[in-house]
């Protein structure tokens, strides 16, 4: 307890105190996650002044132009996460293969996956930036021989998920399952301190997240949700909307878990046409916040089934997103399922 506040560490270790046979070893891997927080807040902090602004002139495995934050900050989680013994295997957006623990180093019975900068296309222009991360266990076979099957477990099997959000100050959001904990970095003292417990979205929401732009490309389901949004109180919801985007997961799920909102990137017919699922990636942005957004009393759906429940069948998969309050998340898959059998009969 640091001035009558309680750091992450406490925190996490206090947390584990109720863990049956816990050893520590899922303490001091959080403890080294939030060290590469830290790290990344730094520079993302200092910017233009470190010269860590720009593109790389590279290429990811999802065919995205990458930032040279985007590189720094995976390897800055590479770093700070291979070396201890807690984990056999690492996975990255920024990263095709799964990357084993090197040789030298003991390897640990869980599997970290992670978006190092996520919404990292905002850094050139200021705007909040965070990273993503999942932990789970690591099934028996893959300690030996790491690899991309061992990973491929549904969003239930987590045993962590959080974020750190680089914006007007740093914040850290986690879960273990016992619910969802906020910690903002005290940067006179260099730790992350309890000052969001018990994080809670709110059932209903007058506030809606979605890009817009691709309007024309909807599902009938999410265009109707949206239209009735935009009718506000002359149309069938009798509510004004307010509207929102910051092409930052981080920072939407963030501003949904402090005042409710319903966040959404789903299925459109452009990306049935590229023969693709959805924009977000499920192992590393879709799980974990969904983890987290469950844990704190809300939704999170494709619009036909819970995440959580998928059973993933690649590193990189994508999948449609529709997360938050969770009456407004039921709406919209109400509306699915209503059309769907429209169609079908
Ligand atoms: P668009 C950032 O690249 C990201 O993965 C999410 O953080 C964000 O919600 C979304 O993509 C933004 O997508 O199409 O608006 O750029």
């Amino acid at each position: 307890m640091q001035n009558g506040r309680t750091t992450i560490t406490q925190f996490i270790i206090e947390e584990q105190r109720h863990i049956k046979d816990a050893t520590g070893d899922f303490t001091s891997l959080l403890n080294d996650i939030v060290t590469a927080c830290k790290v990344i807040s730094d520079l993302v902090n200092h910017g233009a002044l470190v010269g860590v602004l720009g593109a790389a002139g590279t290429e990811n495995v999802q065919g995205e132009d990458q930032k040279k934050m985007d590189i720094i900050s995976n390897d800055v989680f590479l770093r700070s996460n291979e070396w201890a013994g807690h984990l056999a295997a690492m996975a990255s957006e920024e990263m095709d293969e799964v990357y084993p623990i090197p040789a030298k180093y003991p390897r640990g019975k869980y599997l970290l996956t992670f978006d190092p900068l996520d919404g990292s296309s905002n850094i050139d222009v200021n705007v909040s930036v965070g990273t993503i991360f999942s932990i789970l266990r690591c099934p028996g076979e893959c300690k030996d021989k790491p690899s991309a099957d061992g990973f491929l477990q549904p969003g239930t099997e987590q045993v962590c998920a959080g974020y750190a959000l680089y914006g007007p100050s740093t914040m850290m959001v986690l879960t273990t399952g016992n619910g969802v904990n906020g910690f903002t970095l005290d940067q006179n003292i260099g730790e992350f301190v309890l000052t969001h417990p018990d994080m809670n979205i709110p059932e209903d929401t007058r506030e809606f997240a979605i890009n817009a732009s691709n309007m024309r490309h909807w599902e009938a389901p999410v265009k109707r949700y949206v239209d009735e949004c935009l009718a506000g109180k002359d149309g069938a919801r009798s509510e004004d909307f307010n509207m929102r985007w910051i092409a930052s997961m981080v920072a939407e799920v963030h501003r949904i878990l402090t005042r409710g909102g319903i966040f959404m990137y789903p299925l459109d017919e452009k990306m049935k046409a590229k023969d693709t699922a959805g924009k977000l990636r499920l192992m590393y942005e879709a799980n974990p916040m969904s983890f987290i957004v469950e844990q704190a009393g809300g939704s999170s759906s494709t619009g036909r089934e819970r995440i959580m429940e998928i059973k993933p069948d690649g590193l990189h998969q994508r999948v449609p997103v529709i997360l938050g309050s969770k009456n407004e998340v039921e709406q919209v898959a109400r509306y699915h399922k209503e059309m769907d059998a429209d169609a079908a009969a």
